[in-house]
């Protein structure tokens, strides 16, 4: 046998015979638990896969391997997020045919997973794009459209004026296309939603459920955003606080009744505070009091009004942007004290939120103190600090003081005076408790070809209609040209045999051309792996049931807010029309860290042009190598395409072998943690693979198969017994590691066993005891091995004689009592007297012995008041302080 790790002679040879004996086949064995353990599945790009995705690949490997060993059905599936921009882009780009292009983009995706040994089973696979999926995600379209969840409607939207379609909130971070940094206007356009504001509750409630990093869950808790708080509506007023005069309401169109506006306040304890109101620049009640304006007055709001539609919702919202807004002259009523106060406009109140009208409140709320400091408003306080001693600053708040300035409420507690005053709104009616979300439904259509077709007819009467469901799926026509036309409609507007249908009374109707983003179509594709190649069904119950909940599911943490929010809103939708027993998806989530490299970076001299991507990076590591070193610096980036800075599988595997790639992505740094790459360090997987095959190897001549057998555990020698304790607590270890995620500590744990062996054995020839117990050690190793390092695993198996394949074999069980060191006790001195007994570990150095000694606390009073002079140390026997 080998001694070494030589890669390219067996890690292809295995690969082989896995793929011939169909080993990583789905198998749904009765009487077996089952496992699901899943990676996010991917847009598969044209420039293929790095090191960098491999990242969360293998480390899911390794779990689903060590689960089936464990005696679990796994399913490990694998396919492509094929529809969506990016895909699209890059057709455009290289002049391809978007599903001639996806397909080979995934074949190469494919080949290169394989290449590093995935257990995916390939036979699950599937694209987003293939008919015989997004048959079905227009299926869910129209059950969600059944259950009132889907909607038309005239929007004003995000617009990617260089992507040329709408975005959904989520996909605009800081104002920007998430894509492609592109400045996002407005533009009003009827979009598809889905009415996931439905679900914000029961989103939030059910994070408690699931087993996710804490961040993620707090950035789906934010995103969702709930305020309990208060809803009521204030009364214009019809006179102004100066003047009894009342205004000549005659004049005005609508004033059979009163004007009224509704504000949502999350704080009604300090409504005595209220000095004035203000009201987004789009509020509709700006138009009904305008004809109370004189020009000047209608001018300015109408040139203030005008300007905020040029800032994003993030400009608007930033605390430190200078406060502005203008007077409408007209003044509204508090209802807690019938005072009359001035309404204002002002950017900082967004329309999209809770009324779009606040209660101003400048005592105790930062912007509206800001914005009365400006323009010269009341400010009161209503709220004083508990112990009258400590001063306050304005604005105050603090939810724990008491009341003040507020009539009969003064000298409660917030939280009392809160209580009182929802039971006062809602007594005259004038509002009640209300709870707001953040946030929005979930903009769905664009204007965009590469997507799944909406399945909805407009019918000649203007009707919307679903496409009957024996009609489905509405196929996306092939097209030749399918680039965006800008003119906010999607290509397939322009393509009359897909544009012209018969409506359900057989008249001519007209197809929805907007396609479908992305994320509808990896809302449900976990679903799908568990039954993909139904044809009469979106799934089978029976195997949906069977395999859901994702047991453990690893991506980045990027899709917080998206993809993961998306997918819990369909999976419940689906729960309450009964297709599902599950109400959330993925029971335990996983986010990897990122992989960096070192990119060459040099930002470019006044009036220089450089050939540069991404924030002044150079295009590519050639070009900066050839450049001056001093001129460039070299920058830790993620490790992409566009950066020039890309390690493939390809070259590593090439390089250094794909179980030392394995290894080494494993084990350089703890999974969720971000990674420096460099790629001499895999030199450090290839040793220890060396050293693992040169164990074996000098094991073989006293390996025995039958080890199980003859072994007594009592008449072990000492050295024997100590190589099984060390194979015990190696394979306790490495099970939890891997349980945990903790790979890095799994691939040390190897690192550690190996060595302890060598020390046992040292230069001994082993007697029949200690052979036995290396007999086991071997084995052991090489399967604990095998989910990290498969191909390497099953060479060293067949070297000693076995048959067959690791992942067949059972996971290594380990006995807790052997693991259990041998405790002995050891007599504590002080100055030649026995003052206590201590009980420590065999073998125990002086330094653990004699901080045991120290801290006996039968030990201490014989130390009191004296100084430790010297401390004898007889291993296993006697710790002696001598003290005085
Ligand atoms: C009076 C008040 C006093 C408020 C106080 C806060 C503190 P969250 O917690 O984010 O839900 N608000 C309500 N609607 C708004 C809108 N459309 N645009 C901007 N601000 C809006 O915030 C709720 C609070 O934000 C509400 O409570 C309201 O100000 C403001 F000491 O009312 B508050």
């Amino acid at each position: 046998m080998p001694d070494r790790y030589e890669p390219s002679t067996f890690e292809s040879k295995w690969q082989q015979r896995w793929k011939e004996a169909d080993l990583f086949l789905t198998r749904e064995e009765p009487g077996r638990k089952k496992f699901y353990g899943m990676d996010f599945f991917p847009y598969p790009s044209g420039s293929g896969l790095s090191v960098g995705h491999c990242k969360n690949y293998v480390p899911t490997d390794v779990i689903c391997r060590m689960k089936f060993m464990q005696g679990c059905n796994v399913l490990h599936p694998m396919g492509f997020d094929a529809f969506g921009l990016p895909a699209e882009n890059e057709a455009i780009k290289t002049k391809s045919d978007p599903a001639e292009m996806i397909e080979r983009y995934a074949a190469n995706y494919r080949r290169q997973m394989e290449l590093i040994g995935i257990s995916y089973d390939w036979s699950r696979s599937f694209a987003s794009c293939d008919p015989t999926y997004y048959k079905w995600t227009q299926w869910i379209f129209e059950l969600l459209y059944k259950r009132g969840l889907a909607y038309r409607k005239l929007a004003e939207v995000n617009w990617c004026p260089k992507d040329k379609t709408a975005l959904a909130n989520e996909e605009v971070v800081g104002g920007l296309c998430e894509r492609c940094g592109t400045v996002v206007e407005k533009r009003s356009i009827p979009q598809w939603f889905f009415k996931i504001t439905d679900y914000a509750q029961r989103l939030i409630d059910d994070l408690e459920a699931v087993d996710w990093p804490e961040g993620i869950k707090a950035q789906q808790r934010n995103w969702i955003g709930r305020s309990a708080g208060a809803q009521f509506s204030m009364s214009l007023a019809t006179s102004t606080p100066n003047s009894s005069q009342p205004y000549d309401l005659a004049s005005e169109s609508n004033v059979e009744r009163p004007l009224k506006f509704d504000v949502f306040t999350t704080r009604i304890d300090t409504i005595f505070g209220m000095t004035f109101c203000v009201l987004a620049p789009e509020h509709p009640l700006i138009g009904q009091i305008e004809s109370r304006m004189d020009e000047e007055r209608r001018q300015a709001i109408r040139l203030y009004r005008d300007q905020a539609k040029l800032l994003s919702d993030v400009a608007r919202l930033a605390t430190d942007r200078d406060k502005t807004g203008v007077f409408t002259g007209s003044f509204a009523t508090n209802p807690a004290n019938g005072k009359n106060i001035p309404i204002w406009i002002a950017d900082y109140v967004m329309l999209g939120y809770g009324t779009g009208a606040i209660m101003a409140v400048p005592g105790h709320d930062a912007r509206d103190f800001e914005f009365a400091q400006k323009f010269g408003l009341e400010i009161i306080q209503v709220i004083s600090p508990e112990n009258p001693a400590s001063n306050c600053t304005l604005p105050f708040d603090a939810k724990d003081g008491v009341m003040i300035n507020s009539g009969e409420y003064d000298g409660l507690s917030v939280s009392d005076c809160q209580k009182k005053l929802l039971d006062w709104l809602e007594r005259t009616s004038i509002g009640a408790a209300k709870v707001q979300y953040k946030l929005r439904d979930w903009l769905i259509s664009r204007q965009r070809y590469w997507g799944c077709p909406i399945p909805i007819i407009h019918s000649a009467e203007g009707e919307t209609q679903l496409v009957a469901e024996s009609d489905l799926p509405v196929y996306l026509p092939s097209i030749e040209h399918y680039e965006p036309s800008g003119d906010g409609s999607s290509p397939l507007a322009y393509n009359p045999e897909f544009v012209n249908v018969t409506d359900r009374e057989g008249k001519l109707g007209r197809r929805e051309t907007d396609t479908m983003g992305g994320f509808a179509c990896s809302s449900w594709y976990f679903l799908r792996f568990c039954d993909p190649h139904n044809e009469d069904q979106a799934w089978s119950p029976d195997k949906a049931n069977y395999w859901m909940p994702v047991d453990c599911y690893v991506g980045g943490a990027e899709h917080a807010v998206m993809h993961l929010l998306y997918a819990r809103f369909w999976t419940k939708v689906l729960y309450d029309e009964e297709l599902i027993t599950v109400s959330e998806p993925f029971q335990k989530l996983e986010n990897q860290g990122q992989v960096l490299a070192l990119t060459p970076y040099r930002t470019a001299r006044p009036g220089e042009t450089l050939d540069v991507g991404e924030e002044g990076i150079l295009t590519s590591f050639e070009e900066a190598g050839a450049l001056p070193t001093s001129e460039v610096a070299w920058k830790w980036t993620r490790m992409s395409k566009s950066k020039g800075n890309v390690v493939t599988p390809d070259e590593a595997k090439e390089a250094y072998g794909a179980d030392a790639l394995r290894l080494h992505l494993l084990f350089v740094a703890p999974f969720e943690a971000d990674v420096l790459w460099k790629n001499e360090e895999m030199q450090g997987t290839v040793r220890f693979l060396h050293r693992v095959f040169k164990f074996v190897e000098n094991a073989l001549p006293y390996f025995d198969p039958d080890w199980r057998g003859p072994i007594d555990f009592e008449e072990l020698s000492e050295p024997a017994k100590e190589m099984r304790r060390a194979t015990h607590k190696l394979i306790k270890k490495a099970t939890e590691d891997i349980e945990r995620f903790a790979f890095n500590t799994y691939v040390s744990a190897m690192m550690i066993f190996l060595k302890t062996a060598q020390d046992i054995l040292g230069i001994r020839i082993p007697d029949r005891s200690l052979a036995l117990a290396l007999s086991e050690a071997v084995e052991s190793l090489i399967l604990v091995l095998s989910a990290g390092a498969p191909h390497s695993a099953d060479e060293l198996w067949s070297s000693i004689g076995n048959e067959g394949f690791t992942y067949l074999m059972p996971w290594p069980d380990y006995q807790e009592k052997l693991i259990e060191e041998d405790l002995i006790t050891m007599a504590v001195q002080v100055n030649g007297k026995l003052r206590d007994t201590i009980s420590l570990p065999k073998g125990a150095d002086n330094a653990t012995a004699e901080l045991a000694a120290l801290e006996s606390s039968k030990v201490s009073p014989y130390l009191e008041g004296k100084a430790v002079r010297k401390i004898i140390f007889v291993p296993d026997k006697l710790v002696n302080i001598v003290a005085n």
